[in-house]
């Protein structure tokens, strides 16, 4: 039997992590033969909530958790892990711009980092889903200098999924027949869903999506908006934010990280920019990208049109912004 891999999951009373812990206890996360201990780690007036949280991941008599941690202190909850789930943080509250909800995070970023850099394992690897994503990710990266600039990725799985199941509505084919869609940059109310380059499973063969869909037009508008204003839907319907939906992403893009792309499959995910595409170096920005035994690399090559060129340079100066704004807090 393997040994088991520590994970970390932070905002572990929160909606989110209800739905993942499950996944990640059955082995949708990490493999049917990969046992795991779990870190809860939440705020000490969502003390409670965690312990009946960790009552209930009891009660799922789950053959591959072989331990639960829940606790408040963020050192013990560091302690040795291999694999660190960023969902908590200040939630965004009515009128709250992007600068407040970075200023109120960059506080928890540079402790929970600044603990992961001292506990965890060093080649912990590490996805920051809570919002701002990126900009958390990115001082998180600045405070846990000695876990490698690749182990720090920011979610953006959600939205690519999301855009997978716009297209394959569309087109009325199964999403999963539907493949490399692109979401570049920032999860933020811009972000740009890219289906370029996205491909349908026919049975025999693919064909690409620009050839199938019949209104040239709607990859550059209702298809973007569609995908941007998805969680708003969601949560007037549910009165809730998207949470299965999230946690699912969550555990799809940690198995892809850690098992492998399948061979012909690109995914999106908000890694340090080595440059690729113009993107200035450092930023925390989303690509297309393979992985292959625990590492990404970023799709290169791919042809990008005057329209997703303007939506790229955007999100990209939005993430200047943000990384300047968060800078000037910290110094
Ligand atoms: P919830 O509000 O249900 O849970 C957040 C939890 O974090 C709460 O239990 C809270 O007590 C805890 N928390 C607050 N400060 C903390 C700290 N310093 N240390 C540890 N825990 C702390 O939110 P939920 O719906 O679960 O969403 C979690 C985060 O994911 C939010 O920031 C949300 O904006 C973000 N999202 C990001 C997405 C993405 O695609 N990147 C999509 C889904 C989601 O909206």
């Amino acid at each position: 039997e393997k040994d088991p891999l520590i994970v970390l999951v932070t905002g572990a009373a929160g909606q989110i992590a209800y739905a993942l812990f499950p996944m990640i206890a059955k082995g949708a996360m990490l493999g049917p033969d990969q046992p795991v201990i779990l870190h809860m780690l939440d705020i000490e007036p969502a003390g409670d909530i965690l312990k009946g949280v960790k009552l209930e991941l009891m009660d799922g008599a789950f053959p591959l958790l072989k331990g639960v941690i829940t606790t408040t202190d963020v050192i013990e909850a560091c302690k040795g892990v291999d694999i660190a789930i960023m969902l908590g943080g200040f939630p965004r509250r009515k009128g709250m711009s992007n600068k407040d909800l970075i200023s109120k995070n960059i506080g928890i970023y540079k402790a929970q980092a600044s603990a992961l850099e001292q506990h965890a394992d060093t080649n912990c690897k590490v996805l920051v889903v809570a919002n701002p994503a990126n900009t958390n990710a990115l001082i998180l990266k600045e405070y846990a200098p000695s876990i490698p600039e690749e182990n720090i990725i920011s979610l953006t799985r959600l939205d690519h999924n999301r855009a997978l199941n716009q297209l394959s509505e569309n087109l009325n084919v199964h999403v999963g027949d539907v493949k490399n869609v692109i979401m570049w940059g920032n999860h933020s109310s811009n972000q740009y869903p890219d289906a370029n380059h996205a491909m349908v499973n026919i049975g025999v063969g693919h064909k690409s999506v620009k050839e199938l869909v019949t209104d040239d037009n709607w990859l550059n508008t209702e298809f973007i908006t569609n995908v941007q204003r998805r969680g708003e839907v969601i949560i007037k319907s549910r009165r809730l934010s998207s949470a299965l939906s999230a946690a699912s992403a969550t555990c799809d893009h940690m198995r892809d990280w850690i098992l492998g792309t399948p061979k012909g499959t690109w995914v999106s995910m908000g890694v340090y920019s080595d440059g690729s595409y113009g993107i200035q170096p450092g930023l925390i920005y989303s690509f297309p990208v393979t992985c292959e035994k625990g590492e990404w690399s970023i799709v290169q090559g791919l042809k990008i049109d005057k329209f997703a060129r303007e939506k790229m340079d955007a999100l990209e100066k939005e993430l200047i912004e943000e990384k300047n704004f968060a800078y000037s807090c910290l110094h």
